[in-house]
């Protein structure tokens, strides 16, 4: 039986229909939903407006695999994992895919805040022989903020990569620019580097990580300006899989590529961030 349990004023836990621990939040200012399995965002806007977040439409929300859309953690490694991880490794890491825990959620005047965590287990361990703890802040108010705390447990340095892999909704691709990327960029398509000059149009597939962005990205969207405003991060990631991409991908529409664009706040530079022993380092991003 499928139960909603109310937990505050503006927060239920629910389940969907396939077991998903899910909480469902509507407060005086936005609604997002936000998933226990990889904690996921899967949704977010401000009541009576167009929402910022894209879910896709064929997302698979069984827990069987990585969801498409909402705001992915990439954690602790971005892409492939590196050599110092080894092969046979998950892209992006495991935090995605894995469920977390529900540690508290309150509400506030500017918004509702939940507190996720996740530990290292048997599971993470057989992935990546670390001790940490992981925490995801995440305030749901006239923005949607996110910070994700890794935290060394224990007695060796751990050495970390991460993307907040936001999937901001837009309006169609003719209509969208990117500004505040800065120059340099690596074009994962190409292999090459390469340097932004104005702003960034919507044209084609894209895979690119900027190493040099401004801390706020404004991506135009017709009408509307979203902003995505990222710290402690060393690089913001851009990704549109176009209509060859997302024609490969079971769970994205054929023409699902025309309403996204992920801009990501990443930590992407080969030797990731070092955190010592009872030590923590935070990457955060705010959308609004
Ligand atoms: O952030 C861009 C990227 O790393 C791309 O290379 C693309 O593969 C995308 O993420 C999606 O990855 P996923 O594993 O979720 O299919």
């Amino acid at each position: 039986m499928l139960t909603d349990r109310p937990l505050t004023r503006y927060v239920t836990q629910a389940k969907n229909e396939a077991g998903l621990p899910l909480l469902k939040i509507s407060n005086e200012l936005a609604h997002c939903e936000i998933s226990l399995f990889g904690g996921h965002v899967l949704t977010y806007g401000r009541h009576g407006e167009t929402p910022l977040i894209w879910l896709s439409d064929k997302a698979l929300l069984d827990g069987s695999k990585p969801i498409r859309g909402g705001i992915p953690l990439c954690w602790p490694w971005f892409g492939p994992a590196p050599a110092r991880v080894g092969s046979g490794k998950p892209s992006h890491g495991f935090a995605r895919s894995i469920l977390w825990t529900l540690d508290g959620v309150s509400d506030h005047e500017d918004g509702t805040l939940v507190h996720l965590s996740l530990r290292d287990s048997h599971a993470t361990r057989a992935q990546w022989d670390h001790a940490f703890e992981l925490e995801l802040d995440i305030l749901v108010g006239r923005e949607l903020s996110l910070v994700l705390t890794t935290r060394n447990t224990g007695e060796t340095p751990l050495v970390y990569n991460a993307a907040l892999h936001t999937y901001l909704q837009v309006g169609a691709p003719e209509q969208v620019s990117v500004i505040g990327l800065g120059e340099p960029y690596l074009d994962k398509l190409t292999g090459e580097a390469a340097r932004q000059q104005g702003p960034l149009p919507l044209t084609a597939a894209m895979d690119r990580i900027y190493q040099a962005p401004e801390a706020v990205v404004k991506v135009r969207d017709g009408d509307r300006c979203i902003e995505v405003v990222s710290g402690n991060h060393d690089s913001v990631v851009v990704w549109n899989p176009w209509q060859e991409g997302a024609a490969g991908m079971a769970d994205m529409s054929d023409d699902g590529y025309r309403t996204m664009l992920c801009v990501e706040a990443a930590i992407t530079a080969d030797a990731g961030v070092i955190v010592a022993p009872d030590e923590e380092h935070s990457l955060s991003t705010v959308i609004l």
